[in-house]
């Protein structure tokens, strides 16, 4: 069972079905993981919530900052501009793609493929047990009667620092924080969510949290996205998949193996311009 993992889409449905047609998925045999952020800046939001959500068990995917972005605007939290995120309230489906994408993990783990898939990274303090823990703390918030509630206290970079002492909001919005926000921490350990540049252009000492040292699931294969300045990067232990597809870049999957990963590309247009 062939497992693709692919980077973020953000409304760019056209250059997914390209993607898909380049590999020859067939989704009565293969399986594709979705880094998130699945909706907003693209063209197409709505069609791609759609179509992920129509390939059912052919598809696993996590959520991202984007996706909670629009959790809070169909909550009322936050107002868009953004046309292709109206689309999705106004559809006659509108609400009930909203309960499927609340109800997407944060997190994502294949033994067989020994394979983490989450957003934006895994906190460097967090064995994979501890990872799947604190997702499923806020995935059960989400997905239950009570996940407007969480949406009204997520838009803040605080508490910065973990803490298995943290309760409540602030041990939700940071676990959100950390799987679907993070790039770099400083170097006593906090997370930087001011800066997204390309490493090297961060604050000195800073590191990429896959880079922070004694990290807890090192050595353990962990693929993501959020990070399009990144761009791709293939390491035993780690693959990072935005390839900024939605400013003009590509769209990439990457073929999972036991061990390593043959990637594909297409080319996109771009929607957006990132100045
Ligand atoms: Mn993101």
């Amino acid at each position: 069972m062939p497992t693709y993992a692919i980077g973020d889409l953000q409304g760019c449905q056209p250059s997914l079905r390209e993607l898909l047609e380049h590999i020859g998925f067939d989704p009565d045999r293969d399986r594709l993981w979705l880094v998130g952020d699945l909706v907003s800046r693209g063209p197409e939001s709505l069609e791609t919530l759609r179509f992920v959500r129509d390939l059912g068990e052919a598809a696993v995917c996590v959520l991202g900052n984007h996706d909670l972005h629009l959790l809070a605007i169909h909550a009322g939290v936050r107002e868009t501009r953004d046309r292709s995120l109206k689309a999705i309230l106004k559809a006659p489906d509108g609400d009930a793609l909203i309960d499927w994408l609340r109800r997407r993990p944060l997190l994502h783990h294949d033994p067989r493929l020994d394979a983490t898939l989450v957003h934006a990274g895994v906190h460097p303090a967090w064995t994979l047990e501890e990872a799947q823990a604190r997702a499923a703390e806020l995935q059960e918030i989400l997905a239950g009667p009570r996940w407007t509630d969480f949406l009204h206290r997520m838009y803040s970079n605080l508490p910065d620092r973990w803490d298995p002492g943290l309760r409540g909001w602030d041990r939700l919005r940071f676990i959100c924080n950390s799987f679907t926000r993070m790039r770099y921490l400083h170097p006593d350990g906090r997370l930087n969510l001011a800066d997204n540049g390309a490493p090297g252009t961060q604050p000195e000492g800073d590191l990429p949290w896959f880079d922070f040292p004694r990290r807890a699931m090192a050595g353990r294969r962990i693929v993501f996205g959020h990070w399009s300045t990144l761009g791709l990067v293939q390491r035993p232990d780690l693959l990072a998949l935005d390839t900024g597809c939605v400013w003009g870049g590509r769209l990439t999957a990457a073929r999972l193996e036991p061990h390593g990963a043959e990637i594909h590309q297409v080319q996109c247009p771009a929607y957006r311009k990132p100045w």
